[in-house]
């Protein structure tokens, strides 16, 4: 067990109608899944925290999340979770053989393509208010996103996870990014039914269970009704 692992992330309460940060918690996620030792360091994100002094120490970029062991700070979500998997080999969150591991790597590089157009959605729902939200803006920016999701769709229905039978790196990608739009309203069932069910699967995880965002139980309607 390990105790240097702090992990920096938004507070979700200062994170506007998406009240939490995906790949924050992506990261989270493969600490938990990994059994690792770790604290969190909340920042307010509508403060300006990430972009205080010591934190541009850590990331000059001024992203999250960022995770610093012992003297190490790594920023940019992929990379700290391959250092994760160098670092921390135990419980591994790529498979074992070549032929799967050149799959599971292939669709987290891949799930880049989901996140650019999940976030370019989310980040127009937060940082637009009520009326000033223009309709067909979220159309538009939907549109990219589920087109992002035909592609995972049809990859769920070839495997119960993104790499064959055992989850990966990628799996916790894609699934902070689809939980997080089905928060804002995005209907799975009829139209992802594969992503439905991987959605499901997913929420039933310990590590999950653990570090669900303090959502409402009832979702926005944001994307309820995008085409
Ligand atoms: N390329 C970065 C991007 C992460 C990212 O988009 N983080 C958002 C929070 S979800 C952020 O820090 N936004 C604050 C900002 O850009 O000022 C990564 O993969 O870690």
């Amino acid at each position: 067990m390990n105790s240097n692992l702090i992990l920096y992330m938004p507070e979700s309460a200062s994170i506007r109608a998406i009240e939490c940060s995906p790949p924050s918690w992506m990261v989270q996620l493969a600490l938990e899944e990994k059994e690792l030792d770790y604290e969190i360091r909340q920042l307010s994100f509508s403060a300006g925290e990430h972009r205080s002094p010591e934190m541009l120490a850590r990331n000059p970029r001024g992203t999250v999340p960022v995770l610093t062991d012992g003297p190490f700070a790594v920023y940019e979500t992929f990379a700290i979770l391959e250092y994760l998997e160098y670092a921390y080999p135990a419980k591994p969150l790529l498979p074992e053989t070549n032929a799967l591991r050149a799959l599971a790597l292939t669709r987290l590089h891949e799930s880049a393509h989901l996140k650019t157009a999940g976030m370019d959605l989310f980040a127009y729902i937060m940082k637009t208010r009520g009326l000033d939200l223009d309709p067909a803006e979220v159309d538009r920016r939907a549109a990219a996103f589920h087109d992002e999701l035909f592609y995972w769709e049809y990859y769920y229905g070839l495997g119960h996870y993104a790499a064959g039978s055992q989850l990966s790196y990628a799996d916790l990608s894609v699934f902070t990014y689809l939980a997080t739009a089905v928060h804002l309203g995005l209907p799975l069932d009829e139209r992802y039914p594969n992503l439905a069910r991987f959605h499901e699967q997913m929420k039933g995880r310990i590590a999950v269970v653990t570090t669900w965002p303090p959502w409402k139980s009832a979702h926005y309607r944001y994307l309820s009704e995008t085409v």
